[in-house]
């Protein structure tokens, strides 16, 4: 069992002596393992909201991106698949996916890296044992265990106050806490309105079906009233590849006069993650979504108009990552985070990050886990780290031909600056 801890507290560092070049990678995987990063998007959920917190090996397996593998290698109809009782589910992904199949992919080698922290076995016929440790853990100090072999201090969470299931858990009474921090995500009241204007309306809010009239008024209501119960760290909407802004339409007016100005107004940033094709397959559920270039146009305008705003802003498709780039150094109110969904796959991780670095120095968040299932947090971190060791190491290298010594205390500083205190600064953290 591996019980290697990253989590030591972050240090001043003294300068040191400039290092040999033959010695930045180690020195740049020594500081990527030390430092505790901060997971700025997750869908983990604090112990206080209860079963919404997925965890354990049935879920692991069932995770919505290996579903979609599945449909690929498995003669399995998607309505027999959702017929199964979720065992059923999971037995049948590890035996199409990691059994019949070398488990190659990013997602399924994320499994076997998880069971290979637990020191269970990869290459077992089915997951008994790995069934058997699970239902033995005790769920606090199994998040505890599991940060550490993750090498994150904190998860920031996404939290739905139009949920029937969260919400209520909000309502009575449920808080973040230093390790989990709470987001106020606000897709249903913008991309849903027509299907959730009523739920605002049933918990006394004076919102009607065209967003007319009061409206606005009571949606910046219900985001004050949520902002203080929930004491988010930022708001999120996840938006379609084809968002522009300004829009004539509800979600065009509701971010204009109600989100954005509330954001302002709490002095948090919004977080908008753009370009999902929404259930381009409904027959896969979660798995059914898809990517689509977007128009980065409307995330200039953003910035133009809002400029004492903060935006933090992930893009889905391969396509927009220079462009998000070259406005990021158009805007300071702009800040860049993540390889997300799709896009995090070592080959396309390197790529955006080599960017980002030659474009924006160290002013950017390299990466969040987006993890659903807690212990999906060891392997997404574990392969930000691998993948992230020679990017940084060949930028330092470069910087050491051009001219410029390289200390142990720059690496700690700009690793410290990626991965925690951009967002601690962002998020008005510290
Ligand atoms: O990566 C995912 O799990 C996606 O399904 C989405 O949840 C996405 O990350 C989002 O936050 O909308
Ligand atoms: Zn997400």
């Amino acid at each position: 069992m591996s019980t290697s801890s990253h989590l030591e507290p972050p240090v001043a560092f003294p300068p040191g002596p400039s290092l040999e070049p033959e010695a930045i990678e180690n020195r740049v995987a020594e500081e990527l393992a030390r430092i505790p990063f901060i997971d700025m998007h997750t869908h983990l959920f604090s112990p206080a909201l209860g079963e919404l917190g997925l965890w354990g090996i049935d879920e692991l397996v069932t995770y919505h991106y290996l579903e979609a593998e599945l449909f690929r290698s498995s003669s399995v109809t998607p309505e027999e698949y959702w017929a199964m009782p979720k065992r059923s589910q999971a037995d049948l992904i590890w035996r199409t996916l990691f059994v019949e199949n070398a488990p190659v992919s990013e997602a399924t080698r994320g499994v076997v890296a998880v069971l290979r922290a637990f020191g269970l076995p990869t290459g077992g016929p089915n997951l008994n044992e790995a069934r058997e440790y699970f239902a033995g853990r005790k769920l606090e100090d199994h998040i505890d265990h599991v940060f550490r072999l993750a090498g994150i201090s904190e998860a920031v969470m996404t939290n739905d106050p139009l949920d029937p299931v969260e919400g209520p858990l909000w309502e009575s009474g449920a808080r973040g806490n230093r390790k989990f921090h709470p987001v106020l995500r606000l897709d249903r009241v913008l991309n849903k309105w027509t299907d959730h204007w009523r739920v605002l309306a049933a918990k006394g809010y004076s919102v009607d079906a065209e967003a007319s009239g009061e409206s606005i008024a009571e949606v910046r209501r219900f985001l004050a009233d949520w902002r203080l119960r929930m004491q988010p760290v930022y708001m999120a909407v996840s938006l379609p590849d084809t968002f522009q802004y300004p829009e004539e339409s509800i979600r065009g007016r509701l971010l204009k006069e109600a989100v954005v100005p509330a954001c302002r107004e709490f002095d948090i940033p919004l977080s908008l993650m753009i370009g999902v094709r929404y259930q381009v397959n409904p027959a896969l559920r979660l798995a059914g979504d898809g990517v689509g270039k977007a128009d980065l146009r409307a995330l200039e305008r953003l910035c133009v108009e809002f400029p004492s705003n903060r935006f933090l802003a992930s893009l889905l498709s391969r396509e927009n990552q220079h462009e998000l780039c070259v406005y990021a150094r158009k805007f300071r109110n702009l800040m860049p985070f993540g390889c997300w969904w799709f896009l995090n796959n070592p080959s396309v991780v390197e790529e955006i990050t080599r960017e980002r670095l030659e474009m924006l120095g160290t002013s950017f968040i390299p990466q969040h886990s987006d993890a659903r299932v807690l212990e999906q947090v060891i392997y997404k971190w574990k392969n930000t780290r691998r993948t992230l060791t020679p990017v940084l190491a060949n930028s330092y290298r470069l910087l050491m031909e051009d001219g410029r010594a390289v200390t142990q205390a720059d690496i700690h500083h700009d690793i410290t600056r990626l991965f925690r205190t951009n967002f601690e600064a962002w998020a008005r953290l510290k």
